[in-house]
């Protein structure tokens, strides 16, 4: 007689097809038999590292026998796509490629009690009988982490992955550098570390408060292995590591370290306060030469296909009160500041294409853009209609707008909520986020490669604060780019999401509860107390509003930085 059917796992992101059986599979705790088919061994090896929440694995003769069956298939298509059987005699998880093995092996884990997602071994587990068919819609699946503000250890990125791996998210992108610090080991230019990764203190006031520091020294950098490690780590689990080298602007760390590269000889520090500062690398030759050296050793630790250059909030006015800048731009007949900062991103984007390397950039710095500019790939953060206008310009774009993908802004308007940028972004808004904006036409959506939610962390000290403020919305974005569309619109999301969360707590996450705060995540009355911050809905508009107006560069509450009106 057979047992009454066991519940249905929820899973997330919702997968493209499943259907579920009333049969059982036993998967015995005290050890399993799998069949690698013809996986090559590297791809054998990779599964097996990302294996560690099974029982223990004896891999059998291909053919034999096998609890858990790999299957390298052309018939499942898609780079990422794969086919997961859970039937009374084993499992088979097909794909075309190992990234797809592994997705089947994500997707097996969420079927699995929640445990499977701690390091404890789990005990015999009967496994409801299923066939799940499952390809992502969006080939850009990203988070973007600020290592530059704040320093976080080397663990805290490993752990970080696998939970973005659990998530089907495929691009970790780093900020690496910025005004307030510097995060990679150089050779070439020792002094980005001794100087450039340090800062004096940090700010600890808001916006709009009188600015006090915490008189704390910050900083740190990881090293070429921690971040060989790191893209290793990431690669086994389907994760491009794209750095984020910030130029020209957004560059106070490295012009701390090496005057010389920036327009005016001054004095100059690694920031200890937020906001956009007037620290401009200079376009002039012999610094270009400079750069491409110092990206030669950021080309080496990441072997991503993308490299991401800023190009973001440029005070360009600075260049022009450089009398060396302006005898340059003389001498090579550059008519203005806008045309120089364009001639500087395209030549570092022509160079990293003799490097095999594409380059990325904010949308700042695509808005002024001759039309026949050479394509990057475009990130797109002041919006979606600044998406479609560089998508029509046929560049490749990736949605990161503000809202509701900013997840430095408060999750509610409540002044519970520890202190955050502004907002407030909430759960419903991610889950509302539609990536293919149905009023696009196919040449746009063609373009659209997917989207990335972002974790600034000016206001985020701890590592604590970065999880309470990435989840759950990341949930919701994660399902959002699997799919292609909101989490919102998906069967069941916010019933899945309360299945899921006991995924994270056994994973150690610190998530946001769904009805707010613990107690001791709340705002307190101390110096991280709530504040009011930035109205999500007038920077939305100040932002697309710039966007429109073609500003090469804005600040988040709409101001003008280009010198132009
Ligand atoms: C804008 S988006 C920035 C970041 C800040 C963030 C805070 C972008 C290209 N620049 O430098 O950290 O806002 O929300």
């Amino acid at each position: 007689m057979k047992n009454p059917p066991l519940p249905t796992p929820s899973l997330i992101p919702s997968p493209a097809d499943v259907s579920w059986g009333d049969d059982v599979f036993l998967l015995p705790a005290h050890g399993i038999t799998a069949d690698f088919g013809d996986l090559a061994r590297s791809d054998r090896s990779r599964l097996v590292r990302v294996m560690s929440f099974l029982p223990p694995v004896d891999a059998v003769q291909p053919g034999a026998s096998a609890d858990l069956r790999f299957e390298l298939t052309t018939r499942v298509v898609g780079a990422e796509a794969y086919e997961l059987e859970v039937s009374a005699a084993g499992i088979r998880i097909s794909g075309s490629t190992a990234d797809g093995l592994h997705y089947g092996l994500q997707s097996l884990r969420q079927l699995l009690p929640a445990q499977a997602f701690s390091r404890a071994p789990l005990g015999d587990v009967r496994l409801r009988t299923c066939t799940i068919q499952d390809a992502p819609a969006l080939p850009w699946r990203g988070a973007l982490l600020d290592v530059a503000r704040r320093f976080f250890p080397k663990r805290f990125l490993l752990h970080f992955v696998d939970t973005l791996a659990a998530h089907k998210i495929n691009r970790l992108h780093l900020h690496l550098t910025d005004d307030q610090g510097w995060r990679v080991e150089s050779h070439a230019f020792p002094r980005l570390n001794s100087v450039g990764s340090v800062r004096a203190a940090s700010q600890v006031t808001h916006f709009d408060e009188e600015p006090e520091t915490d008189g704390t020294p910050h900083g740190g950098f990881y090293s070429s292995s921690d971040l060989a490690e790191l893209v290793s780590y990431a690669a086994d689990r389907g994760i491009v590591v794209i750095p984020e080298i910030e130029l020209p602007g957004h560059s106070g760390a490295l012009l701390a370290s090496y005057p010389e590269f920036g327009p005016q000889d001054e004095s100059r520090s690694v920031l200890t306060h937020w906001g956009i500062s007037n620290s401009l690398v200079s376009p002039l030759p012999e610094v270009q030469e400079h750069l491409r050296r110092l990206l030669t050793e950021v080309l080496a630790v990441f072997p991503s296909p993308w490299i991401h250059l800023g190009g973001d909030e440029t005070r360009l006015g600075n260049w022009e009160r450089d009398p060396a800048v302006s005898e340059y731009m003389r001498r090579e007949g550059i008519a203005s500041v806008g045309e120089l900062f364009n001639r500087f991103m395209t030549d570092l984007g022509a160079w990293l294409t003799t490097q095999g390397r594409v380059m990325v950039m904010w949308d700042d710095a695509f808005a002024n853009s001759p039309d026949d500019a050479p394509p990057a790939v475009v990130t797109c953060w002041r919006g979606t209609d600044v998406a479609r206008q560089a998508a029509e310009r046929g560049h490749d774009v990736v949605l990161a707008p503000v809202f509701p993908t900013y997840l430095d802004y408060y999750q509610a308007a409540d002044e519970r909520e520890p202190l955050a940028i502004g907002g407030p972004i909430t759960l419903e808004d991610a889950a509302g986020f539609d990536p293919l904006d149905a009023r696009w036409g196919d040449e746009v959506r063609s373009r659209v490669l997917g989207m990335q939610f972002q974790l600034w962390t000016e206001m985020m000290e701890s590592e604590r604060h970065v999880e309470y403020m990435a989840w759950p919305r990341a949930c919701a974005l994660a399902e959002a780019a699997w799919t292609g569309r909101p989490a919102a619109s998906t069967p069941g999301f916010l019933d899945r999401l309360a299945d899921h969360l006991p995924r994270l707590a056994a994973l150690g996450i610190e998530y946001r509860p769904l009805d707010g705060p613990h107690p001791w995540q709340e705002a307190g009355t101390g110096r991280r107390h709530h504040r009011v911050g930035l109205p999500i809905a007038e920077i939305r508009g100040a932002l697309s509003q710039a966007a429109e107006d073609g500003a090469t560069a804005v600040s988040l509450s709409g101001e003008r930085l280009d010198g132009r009106s």
